[in-house]
């Protein structure tokens, strides 16, 4: 009989993608492209080891893919983001008919979407831009899925996308309709965003420990698998907790001989380029994408640490070390909060410019399980969302307001001693900023205005009269009339 679904490209995601829909009762067609002088055929191969004796089909050429589907076929994508999806989507588009489904499960820009979607829409094939979390495992045993696109397709994917993903707490299926055009790779692009931020949160604490507390890497270790069991838990903290135990083969510990020049792929980057553009504040975030990029910077660090040298301090009493990580626990559940609040504060402020009617609530609880960014501090905020759902921020919210007073003080004074000590913490400066900022019913706005009118007659509204109406001040001869 004909395929279900098929799956194009058998990378690391496709792969396990297609092993997953198998296994979930689908036919499954499988195409991988050839290229001119590479010896071997993905396909095959795959059929030979982990797709052996498994209900696949195996096709050699973009007709046999496509001719072996049941129609409206079903297709999903999983291939490099960028031109790739092109020259697929140029391949593939001949041999579709009206009515069939295109599904892009790569990580690609949504703006990239917006335009395949209205690009396919005019030859009546229905395209889905999904974003795909929970990396090699989360594809095989159980992905956080965020689709967006044709809405037609969503009633003919909905129990197969809900079939294979992972399970909320409340055992309802981490897949969800995010939205029209480009909306599922947005919220996908936000998720990644988050999980920069997150990263890096949980560093500047390791670094902490380690340079101003001076703990050892395997307590480090120690302390992250026990805030793991608390209101932290969470798969990156899991995952931290054991890297920490890794050693090598003299019994050091791993971690402390990898090269600290951290890599990236960009969605990071995209997540604060859209903001800016946008006009929506990401400091956490866009903070830890420019610490990747400070981490790469190895020579020019290692020049300017000999020049520049670090400030003196004295070492902690054991005492205060203790208080401290009671203090960075606190520090990085702040952390965490306000990068949530943020990054759902950007996904309500884009979704209201396209119209995109993005449930919020629904977003936190398909991130609850399958993806990087799980983690039990999702489900209040789902809580928080749902209750509020024409709250515009997640600090307007009861739970999250009154939390964050109890937290702010020792993010306070973890973040002003890691300063003193010279130990950078731009994750956490970042959430203090913009907690402050937030906070402030003044802001020192006046006289960037003032300063605008001064050169460039910019005008500038008053604090004592309505707004709307601009003034101009002829700041050079402005004494000299009085
Ligand atoms: P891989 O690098 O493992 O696989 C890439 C696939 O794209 C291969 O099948 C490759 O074919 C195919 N491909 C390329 Br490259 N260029 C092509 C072209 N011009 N035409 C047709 N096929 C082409 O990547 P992956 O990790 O499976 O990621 C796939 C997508 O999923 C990416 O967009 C990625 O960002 C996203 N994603 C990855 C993860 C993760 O944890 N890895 C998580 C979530 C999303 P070949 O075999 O001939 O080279």
């Amino acid at each position: 009989g004909k395929g279900n679904i098929g799956v194009y490209g058998l990378g690391v995601m496709g792969r396990n993608l297609a092993l997953n829909l198998e296994e979930h009762g689908y036919r499954v067609s499988l195409y991988n492209r050839t290229v001119p002088g590479k010896e071997e055929d993905i396909v095959s191969s795959f059929l030979e080891e982990e797709g052996k004796n498994k209900d696949f089909v195996g096709t050699e050429s973009p007709e046999a893919f496509i001719g072996s589907l049941k129609p409206p076929r079903k297709v999903l994508l999983m291939v490099k983001a960028g031109d790739a999806v092109d020259k697929v989507i140029d391949q593939l588009t001949p041999l579709l008919s009206p009515g069939d489904i295109l599904i892009d499960g790569g990580n690609s820009h949504f703006k990239d979407t917006v335009r395949r979607v209205q690009k396919l829409q005019e030859m009546e094939i229905h395209f889905v831009g999904m974003g795909v979390s929970g990396g090699e495992t989360g594809a095989r045993r159980g992905p956080s899925l965020m689709p967006g696109g044709s809405k037609t397709a969503w009633k003919s994917l909905k129990p197969i996308l809900q079939n294979i993903a992972a399970t909320d707490p409340e055992g309802k299926p981490c897949c969800t309709w995010i939205g029209t055009e480009g909306a599922g790779h947005f919220v996908k692009m936000v998720h990644n965003g988050i999980e920069y931020a997150d990263m890096q949160l949980i560093a500047e604490c390791y670094h902490f420990m380690r340079e101003v507390l001076e703990m050892p890497i395997r307590e480090i270790g120690t302390v992250f698998e026990s805030w793991n069991s608390g209101e932290l838990n969470s798969y990156l903290l899991e995952i931290t907790s054991k890297i920490l135990k890794v050693t090598d083969d003299k019994g050091e510990p791993l971690v402390e001989k990898i090269l600290d020049s951290a890599g990236q792929k960009g969605t990071g980057l995209w997540t604060s380029v859209s903001a800016l553009e946008s006009g929506t504040p990401l400091p956490t975030i866009t903070s830890a994408v420019f610490s990747r990029v400070f981490s790469s910077f190895k020579g020019l660090r290692i020049n300017l640490s000999q020049k520049l040298g670090e400030p003196s301090q004295q070492p902690l009493d054991s005492g205060e070390a203790s208080r401290f990580v009671t203090a960075l626990e606190k520090a990085l559940i702040a952390g965490r909060v306000i990068t949530l609040a943020e990054g759902f504060f950007f996904i309500k402020q884009l979704s209201e410019e396209k119209n995109w009617n993005i449930d919020l609530a629904e977003v936190a609880r398909v991130w609850q399980n399958g993806c990087i960014i799980r983690s039990e501090l999702l489900i209040p905020v789902r809580k928080a969302l749902q209750a509020e759902i024409n709250s515009s921020h997640l600090l307007k919210t009861e739970l999250f307001s009154m939390k964050l007073l109890d937290l702010i003080p020792e993010l306070r004074n973890v973040a002003s001693t890691a300063i003193q000590y010279g130990v950078p913490v731009p994750a956490m400066s970042n959430v203090l900023a913009q907690y402050d900022m937030l906070r402030s019913e003044k802001l020192p706005a006046n006289l960037i205005q003032a300063q605008r009118d001064f050169f460039g007659a910019h005008t500038y509204e008053r604090v004592d009269r309505p707004r709307g109406e601009y003034f101009h001040t002829d700041w050079s001869n402005a004494n000299d009339k009085t």
